[in-house]
């Protein structure tokens, strides 16, 4: 595949010439190697649950059509479904558990580098969650917000405390489809039971379970993930930045931090700053230490401190071969194996810090939070002390950067649109209903080799935009619209149709709002909960003209992430499919009958104009259902 027909972005094109020409593989070149790919796991008819097997439907009737067991392909595509959807649930909620550990340890004092920096939104969730909060500091009620949310991992029956954000009409539904999340773990552990040979053999019967798994994951582990990251490193304010490989800078230090959780790259922020570490910088002869990011570790420092992007996931790897990256901190997830064999061509340092996560040829430093600054500390030193190490000769860094606007949350949002002092949704609801704007849509997910880098996010953006949709996004979605100048308040106005325009102009903001990594997609739950509150636009998430979308997705927390999106009652397009074409029974069901119960479905478009146009034509028939005016100003 040519350098251009793998990715649309300038600076990864040159990047790609670069590792052509020095020979190192890349992510696109092992996809490459690894053609054709199997047929029957892409179909998700390989079963390997047990040493019977591995068995193999075959997808034409010609062959056998179940396996040792008897598990028709139905059976093997939802297990394998599922399992992915626990796969994805447990990343994110066991994030979200470490972030309650670190807020935990915090306020016992026991951490280094670490304060409780929004204690406003400590106290608002304090009550939310029934702790008192009166005449107490801000310590005990953290240590009683941490313990309470860490229940909600292991609680056994009952329902999930953040699930009760979610419009009345909604947890109905989930209350009488008996996919209300008891426990976040709970539900994950449940999927592995049942997934197991012999136990549920039903199809539709083991994807009610994988919706219920999702939602312990979107508004549960997750949402607890933002919310006490919030409480943690301070809510997000609109902040403006800059993305693309050439924020790496010449005449620094450059340290990369790639990964998801903010507990290390916060502090590490805090040690790129330090007096002694920036003089060091100076007598190893660099100008200073320029800190940049990788993927949803980035976005939280972008959102809190503004922090340059460096690249979504399909730049880790270009990143290092720019030569100038003089240490690369990776913490967990969509963390690509093959960095430190990369980094091995170069003088480039990897270091792994999680003690979840070790990679081959990569450095170990293993990160505690009671040791969080001096660990921080350490490592900003290796990196200042590697700067001298690099060979000059083989330093090339694009010169793309674009300017950006992040930092957007649905508590500012309501600030940002009604103002300080009368907070609300009204003008975005009343906007929608006059038919200056469309509607809303939220585009996410990662990068995938089957699909040319970036094109599927940037394209529908940009089809979304000019039909008058206001967008919102997170994780490697929202660095590639914002790589193309799609989250710059000017620049972007271009794409804008007249409505979508005057809102943006008039408020002065983006078109297209980024709400943080792919936890943050809870952000996005409540963005649309806040809508329903406001009013006039219907009574639950799906009887209004929204939609989602994943036009590049390729994780299991993408598969989870879906889920949780559907059943909360937003349709939504993917690109590729989920594995479930083996299966006309799954098949039917996710992306057609599962609407009759939870009020939406996927969509599989490979074409991203295509698919922002079933976006619009759905939204389209939301406002006929609503009875909301014509559109003003497109059709
Ligand atoms: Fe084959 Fe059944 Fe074992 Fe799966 S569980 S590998 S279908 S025998
Ligand atoms: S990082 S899950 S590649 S969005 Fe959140 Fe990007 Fe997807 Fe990872």
């Amino acid at each position: 595949m040519k350098c251009d027909d793998r990715t649309i972005d300038k600076a990864s094109r040159k990047m790609l010439e670069i590792t052509e020409k020095e020979n190192i593989s890349t992510a696109w070149d092992r996809f490459d190697a690894l053609q054709p790919q199997c047929g029957f796991g892409k179909l998700g008819i390989c079963c390997r649950i047990c040493t019977m097997g591995p068995c193999r439907i075959d997808p034409f009737g010609e062959g056998p059509d179940r396996g040792v067991c008897g598990a028709t392909a139905d059976i093997i595509v939802a297990r394998n479904l599922i399992r992915m959807i626990a796969g994805g649930a447990a990343a994110h909620s066991d994030h979200g558990r470490d972030i309650a550990h670190t807020l935990l340890m915090t306020a016992e004092g026991k951490t280094k580098g670490y304060e409780i920096k929004d204690e406003k939104k400590l106290k608002t969730l304090a009550k939310e969650l029934g702790i008192k909060t009166d005449g107490r500091k801000k310590n005990e009620i953290a240590k009683d917000v941490a313990e309470t949310l860490f229940a909600e991992f292991g609680q056994q029956h009952g329902e999930l405390k953040f699930v009760q954000r979610a419009p009345e009409p909604r947890k109905k539904i989930w209350r009488e489809l008996g996919i209300m999340p008891r426990g976040i773990d709970r539900e994950i552990v449940e999927v592995m039971h049942r997934t197991h040979i012999g136990v549920d053999n039903d199809a539709k019967h083991l994807i009610m379970h994988g919706l219920r798994t999702s939602i312990g994951d979107g508004w549960g582990g997750s949402m607890i993930a933002t919310e006490l990251s919030d409480v943690m490193f301070g809510s997000p304010k609109p902040v403006r930045s800059m993305v693309n490989l050439g924020v790496l800078k010449e005449d620094e230090v450059n340290l990369v931090v790639h990964g998801h959780e903010p507990t290390l790259s916060d502090v590490i922020v805090a040690a790129a700053q330090d007096k002694e570490l920036l003089k060091l910088a100076k007598d190893n002869g660099a100008k200073g230490i320029n800190l940049a990011g990788i993927c949803c570790t980035a976005n939280e420092i972008l959102m809190r401190h503004g922090i340059h992007i460096a690249g979504n996931f399909l730049q880790q790897e270009l990143a290092i071969a720019t030569g100038a990256v003089d240490l690369m901190l990776v913490d967990v997830q969509c963390i690509m194996p093959a960095i430190g064999q990369v980094a091995s061509c170069y003088h480039t340092k990897v270091i792994s810090t999680s003690p979840k996560a070790k990679f081959p040829n990569v450095e170990h430093i293993q990160f505690s939070e009671e040791e969080a600054l001096p660990i921080a500390k350490k490592i900003v030193k290796m990196a200042v002390e590697n700067f001298k190490n690099r060979n000059k000769k083989r330093i090339v860094i694009p010169e793309e950067t674009t300017d950006m606007v992040a930092g957007f949350t649905a508590e500012n949002v309501s600030t940002i649109l009604g103002g300080k002092y009368r907070a609300t949704y009204r003008p975005l609801n009343d906007a929608i209903i006059s038919g200056r704007l469309r509607g809303a849509a939220a585009i996410v997910g990662c990068n995938n080799t089957k699909i040319q880098h970036d094109y599927g996010h940037v394209e529908m953006s940009k089809e979304l935009l000019k039909n008058d949709v206001i967008l919102v996004t997170t994780g490697c979605s929202a660095i590639a619209d914002a790589k193309a100048g799609l989250l710059d308040s000017e620049k972007a106005l271009e794409y804008c149709g007249k409505g979508l325009r005057e809102i943006c102009d008039t408020v002065g903001i983006p078109p297209v709002l980024h709400l943080g990594s792919c936890v943050d997609i809870s952000r996005i739950l409540m963005v649309l909960t806040n809508m329903v509150k406001e009013g006039g636009l219907g009574e639950d998430i799906s009887d209004m003209p929204i939609a989602g979308a994943a036009p590049e997705w390729m994780s299991e927390k993408a598969v989870s992430i879906g889920f949780y999106v559907i059943a909360s009652g937003a349709f939504t397009v993917l690109n590729p499919s989920l594995p479930v074409l083996g299966s006309k029974e799954v098949s039917e069901l996710v992306y057609d009958k599962i609407k009759d119960l939870v009020g939406a479905n996927f969509v599989f478009e490979a074409d991203p104009v295509k698919g922002a146009q079933l976006m619009i034509e759905h939204m389209n028939k939301k406002r006929k259902e609503l009875k909301l005016r014509p559109m003003m100003y497109t059709k």
